[in-house]
């Protein structure tokens, strides 16, 4: 076999290589049901008001959070979803519930003895 065979061959792969990637990366979609979830949640010492949250496959959740004592965390790991909730200011968190399963939020500020129960559940069906 001569030189330029390998060469050619290594080429070939190289070229192939980046094709695929590209491929891959626009092949990469969220589907959407379309349907935009509101919640409301309260989080205080030491829970998250509701504590479980149900919502289907593709929704889009918008969810408005409000600590009425301390400042608290709201934490969704899953979702890439780590919210800081200052006392008495709502904030709004937005994400697609791409992923079946039952994912478990937290709070990420330490805010006293009940910190470390702090949690809840994202349940996508
Ligand atoms: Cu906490």
């Amino acid at each position: 076999m001569s030189k330029y065979f390998w060469l050619l061959l290594i080429g070939v792969i190289i070229v192939s290589g980046v094709l695929l990637t590209k491929q891959k990366s626009t092949l990469t979609s969220i589907t959407t049901s379309g349907k935009v979830k509101d919640f409301s949640m309260i989080a205080k010492q030491w829970q998250f008001d509701p504590s479980i949250i149900n919502v289907k496959q593709g929704d889009k959740i918008r969810l408005k959070i409000k600590s009425i004592d301390v400042t608290h965390g709201f934490s969704l790991l899953d979702f890439n979803v780590n919210e800081n909730l200052e006392p008495g200011k709502e904030i709004i968190v937005e994400f697609i519930a791409d992923k079946k399963g039952e994912f478990t939020f937290f709070c990420s500020v330490i805010c006293g003895t009940g910190h470390s129960g702090m949690k809840g559940k994202l349940v996508v069906e």
